[in-house]
């Protein structure tokens, strides 16, 4: 094959160290940046042969999200913006950990499965965080897209959410929107601008937000963005990658994890604040009460505003359409409870990772997906889109319903559908609560969460854990989930499950009850538990208080 010399050549640039095996993970490939140049370059590779074979545009994005700066990372980006499949999954896996003599051997079987036309045009976008090993991981991703003769386009910093809208316009010939950051801006400002135009009596105070940038590509891309929102949303923007360290004590996973504020921001009792992740695809709210009490909104609370939100407004409009709202079994049990009870929407519960929350709110005609950690958007079924739009243009129907039939064509728009997006999300809670007046007292108070504890307990191979049932019962190792069901009964309103982490090397232990103390005792129990029957390393997990 012509292109192979080039590759021969190209690899030997970036070697393999022998040996070394790495796994394409939930997230893709996450690791301490040092060992991750060969895979740079053979995901350049990858993404090449994907692209010949979808005769399209792939992305590439070169990040490790919440992961310390050390750590770096890469994913792939189908063509309409999602996860690739599981087989491609499976080839990065064999192409990542082919000795450098196999390389070209391990491209060779990958082109023969798939049957892959080495004459047809290759494109792949590519983008970075702003990690300081992302410049030069994502030029060995450069190197590699060249290496097969593809085209590429170095979009440079751009957050993931980004990289995923970039790759769908491309490959609906701008149906989507215009592949440039100055589009993704220009739709999303212009639908918000659209959007907040009911909101009647909004004072300044209202339109401020606190956003915590995690010291990251988020905080850019946020001070890029404002001159596009005219002065609709005033935000004081903190962690913004000038003094501190990357997802440090900040950032999205960090409040979520540690349930407290990011240092680093100004919080004045009562505003409301938000935290992106370090590739700004998570967000999360919180508040101080004036008492100084912490409250966070996570993605469960999010996901029932906006769920509440199109549920009023298709009744508004007339429209029929079937709203459902994935979650995982992270998800408070009252956000749940909520939902099915109050609300009538359908509930779905699916395994950990966007890639199954994606695919389970594609079957809805509106699917509202969110993980409890603030990955999450919306999909709306090619049918909703069009009957939305037909009702938007419609004259002939009253104010109320033609009122709607805009608010969800706007809201629509201020979506980025194609992947969990802070910045198109917190845009959207922004308008929601500015139409609905609501601070955030009271959108916190549609439901009080269960007090819960996340922990996490090392054992010698989490991979004797197999899950069922979404991941909430285990059925291996013989005798845990018996052990937590017994200890589950000890506690009022309780509920716990363990499963084995798709990124760190942790079994993750999660445990809700009535009140705090119950939730760190239940999480206590179970952690030892797993220690016991699952083969715990290190000392014996100490109880929390
Ligand atoms: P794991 O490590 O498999 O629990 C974590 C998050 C996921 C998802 C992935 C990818 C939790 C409990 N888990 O997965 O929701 O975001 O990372 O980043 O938050
Ligand atoms: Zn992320």
């Amino acid at each position: 094959m012509p292109q192979f010399k080039e590759v021969s050549k190209q690899s030997g640039l970036h070697p393999k160290p022998a040996g070394l095996v790495l796994q394409y993970g939930t997230a893709g490939f996450r690791t301490n940046a040092k060992q991750l140049d060969h895979i740079m370059f053979r995901m350049g590779l990858l993404a090449t042969l994907r692209s010949k074979k979808t005769k399209a545009t792939i992305g590439v994005m070169v990040t490790a999200s919440h992961n310390p700066e050390e750590d770096n990372g890469v994913k792939l980006v189908d063509p309409m913006g999602e996860m690739v499949t599981p087989t491609w999954e499976g080839y990065a896996t064999q192409l990542a950990n082919a000795e450098q003599e196999d390389l070209l051997a391990a491209l060779q079987d990958i082109i023969k499965k798939e049957a892959i036309n080495m004459s047809q045009e290759a494109n792949v976008f590519v983008g970075k965080d702003t990690r300081s090993s992302s410049a030069s991981l994502s030029q060995a991703v450069l190197d590699g897209v060249s290496a097969l003769g593809g085209h590429s386009k170095d979009y440079g910093l751009v957050t993931t959410p980004q990289l995923h809208y970039m790759v769908c316009c491309q490959n609906t010939q701008c149906k989507y929107g215009e592949a440039t950051v100055e589009g993704y801006y220009k739709k999303l400002c212009q639908a918000f601008i659209q959007l907040t135009k009911n909101a009647s009596n909004c004072t300044d105070d209202q339109k401020h937000l606190t956003v915590d940038g995690a010291n990251g590509i988020g905080a850019l891309k946020v001070r890029e963005m404002e001159s596009h929102l005219k002065r609709e949303l005033h935000i004081s923007l903190f962690n913004d990658g000038s003094k501190g360290k990357l997802n440090h004590q900040c950032g999205a996973d960090f409040v979520k994890v540690q349930q407290k504020p990011p240092t680093g921001i100004k919080m004045n009792p009562g505003e409301r604040c938000c935290s992106f992740d370090g590739d700004a695809d998570r967000i999360v709210y919180y508040y101080a009460d004036s008492e100084g009490q912490f409250h966070l909104l996570d993605g469960d609370k999010i996901a029932t505003l906006i769920s509440t939100f199109l549920k009023e407004l298709l009744t508004q409009a007339g429209l029929d359409l079937e709203i459902a709202v994935v979650q995982t079994a992270y998800a408070n049990g009252s956000s749940t409870n909520y939902l099915e009870d109050t609300m009538k929407v359908i509930v779905r519960c699916t395994k950990t990772g966007v890639k199954h929350l994606h695919h389970a709110a594609q079957e809805f005609d509106i699917g509202v997906y969110f993980e409890a950690n603030g990955h999450g958007t919306v999909l709306f079924s090619k049918a909703a889109e069009e009957k939305i739009q037909r009702l938007a243009e419609n004259s002939s129907i009253n104010d109320e319903r033609k009122r709607a039939a805009l608010l969800l064509q706007n809201t629509v728009n201020v979506i980025n559908q194609t992947v969990g997006d802070a910045i198109s999300d917190m845009l959207l809670i922004e308008a929601i609560l500015a139409i609905k007046g609501m601070t955030i007292q009271q959108w916190d108070a549609i439901y009080s969460d269960l007090p819960n504890r996340q922990l996490k307990v090392k054992v010698s191979d989490r991979r004797v854990i197999d899950t069922t049932d979404a991941e909430r019962r285990a059925v291996s190792p013989a005798g845990l989930q018996e052990a937590i069901d017994s200890l589950v009964k000890n506690y009022r309103e309780a509920r716990s499950f363990v499963r084995p982490s798709g990124t760190e090397d942790v079994v993750r232990v999660y445990a809700e009850a009535e009140t705090q103390e119950s939730a760190d005792a239940l999480a206590h129990d179970v952690s030892l538990a797993v220690y016991r029957l699952a083969g715990g390393v290190g000392g014996e997990p100490k109880p929390l208080h």
